[in-house]
């Protein structure tokens, strides 16, 4: 039995001063018998959270990472600087870094295997725009995204979390039904059962648009879980109800 795993994404907000409310109020909220937390948050803030969240259950990671291992890259920030902090895991392949950074395919599985090495636990997003839904190439894109890391973290694959998140449903207020979500995720369990014997604790999120509204009936779904947060994750009492669903 996978325990359910509710990842906060962030994205480009907060402040020392926004997060240190935030944080008080989810360690005063978070109850561990429910579901594993982790924050994900910009990499400023990473001490914060470490100083913050030491010992109290609430994991926190990144949103990104180089792919290179170190060096003369001005700008990059490394997996082992990521753990450095304390990081346990880190977002790899968000739509929002495919779309406005062109990230490749094969960007993103170099990027899984570096966090790997590093003793991360990268979470992987897939997902299809809305064009490729109604062109009925969903499970096609999302198959090539997750194929790409498969193939480059090899017997690792097990310790990979995926999430998939419909593009057409990050930032819109939109959300796949629970029916849509479990059908993809249905084929991503395939994937990964095909390339390891492991692949009951992969964990795949579904990450779009979950809220307090919609949390429960996609949770309750046999192969979604856990959720990947956007805005929902920046309010205490939304991104609790979100666990508490769970
Ligand atoms: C969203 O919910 O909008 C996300 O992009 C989560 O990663």
């Amino acid at each position: 039995m996978r325990k359910k795993l509710i990842v906060g994404n962030w994205k480009m907000n907060g402040s020392q001063a926004a997060n240190a409310e935030l944080l008080a109020a989810l360690k005063a909220g978070f109850n561990p018998a429910q579901s594993e937390l982790a924050l994900c948050a910009p990499a400023p803030y990473l001490l914060q959270l470490q100083a913050a969240l030491q010992g109290s259950g609430i994991d926190w990671g990144a949103q990104d990472v180089s792919a290179h291992e170190g060096g003369a890259y001005t700008g990059e920030v490394s997996a082992a600087m990521l753990r450095d902090c304390g990081s346990r895991y880190v977002i790899v392949g968000h739509s929002e870094r495919r779309q406005y950074h062109g990230e490749s395919d094969d960007l993103v599985a170099l990027k899984a295997q570096r966090a790997l090495a590093a003793g991360l636990t990268p979470i992987v997003c897939v997902g299809e725009t809305l064009p490729d839904r109604e062109a009925g190439r969903t499970e096609f894109v999302v198959k090539r995204q997750l194929s790409a890391v498969i193939h480059a973290v090899g017997h690792c694959c097990s310790e990979i979390v995926v999430a998939y998140e419909p593009v057409w449903a990050i930032g819109t207020g939109l959300s796949a039904s629970a029916e849509q979500a479990q059908a993809v995720h249905a084929v991503l369990r395939a994937q990964l059962r095909a390339a390891t014997a492991q692949a009951e604790r992969n964990r795949i999120l579904y990450g779009g648009s979950m809220n307090a509204a919609n949390a429960a009936e996609l949770l309750r779904q046999p192969d979604i879980d856990g959720g990947l947060i956007g805005g929902a994750s920046l309010k205490a009492a939304s991104f609790l109800s979100i666990a508490a669903a769970s």
